[in-house]
């Protein structure tokens, strides 16, 4: 199977096209990571670098997002099949003013894939729901993404909410998305970064134990 199909169909925005070469992939036996990472993570990164460059428009960027996202549907059963108990309990969700919601979801469906239970609450997500979701879900961990310069800082609030709320056991803060440095996590009181969804799960792994 020529991959290569699929990293086009992602840049092209080709939904159709990317899922039947995906259940091709799929039934000839690749990894899914791979097909995730050395794929479809790339042709968005491309769409990316071609719409900062002036060479692709908001238009290419929603049909590649929704190509990305229909491909990843039919690739999450597949990231989750063989796990049984839970690892620990995440919320997740893209802070308020923001609607970018592939980086997240891509770590969401990792997350699952690896045994956690993962509570995602979608995009625009304000302190007081991080909080409510945290008290009604028992979650260990946070997770928020952000990819504006100007909605990162609301990271900011949503950990000093945590941490001023009357939740008795507080949750980890994990934070991520393309704007954010570990530099950037360490001064709002996050409890950890990375700069991709594999990172991520080695860090919620860590988190937990710790
Ligand atoms: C696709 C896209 C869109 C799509 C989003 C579709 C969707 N459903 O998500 C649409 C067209 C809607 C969009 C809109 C806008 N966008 Co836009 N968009 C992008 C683009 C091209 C790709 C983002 C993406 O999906 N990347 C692929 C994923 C896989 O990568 P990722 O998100 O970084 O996630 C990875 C890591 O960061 C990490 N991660 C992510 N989250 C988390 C969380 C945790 C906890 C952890 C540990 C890790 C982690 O793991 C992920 C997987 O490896 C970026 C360019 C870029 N290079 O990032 C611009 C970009 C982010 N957008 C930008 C802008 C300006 C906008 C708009 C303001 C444009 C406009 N004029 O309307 C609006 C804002 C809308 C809003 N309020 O949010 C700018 C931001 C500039 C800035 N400095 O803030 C960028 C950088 C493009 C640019 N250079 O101009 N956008």
């Amino acid at each position: 199977m020529n991959l290569t199909q699929l990293y086009d169909a992602i840049l092209n925005g080709k939904l159709e096209e990317g899922i039947a070469v995906t259940k091709t992939a799929i039934d000839e036996g690749t990894d899914p990571q791979v097909i995730i990472n050395d794929y479809m993570v790339k042709a968005m990164e491309e769409i990316g670098a071609r719409f900062e460059s002036g060479k692709a428009f908001v238009p290419n960027l929603l049909m590649s997002a929704r190509a990305m996202k229909g491909v990843l549907n039919l690739l999450k059963p597949l990231l989750t099949a063989g796990t049984t108990t839970s690892a620990g309990t995440i919320v997740i969700g893209t802070v308020k003013g923001d609607l970018h919601d592939i980086g997240k979801n891509l770590v969401a469906s990792m997350l699952e894939g690896c045994g956690f239970e993962v509570i995602n609450l979608g995009v625009d997500v304000s302190s007081d729901q991080f909080v409510e979701a945290v008290r009604k879900h028992h979650a260990d961990i946070v997770c928020m993404s952000a990819l504006l310069t100007t909605t990162m800082n609301y990271m900011r609030e949503v950990t000093a909410a945590i941490q001023a709320s009357d939740l008795v056991l507080k949750p980890r803060v994990m934070v991520g998305g393309a704007p954010l440095t570990e530099a950037f996590a360490a001064e709002i009181g996050a409890d950890g970064y990375s700069s991709n969804a594999n990172g991520a799960v080695i860090l919620a792994r860590r988190l937990i134990r710790a």
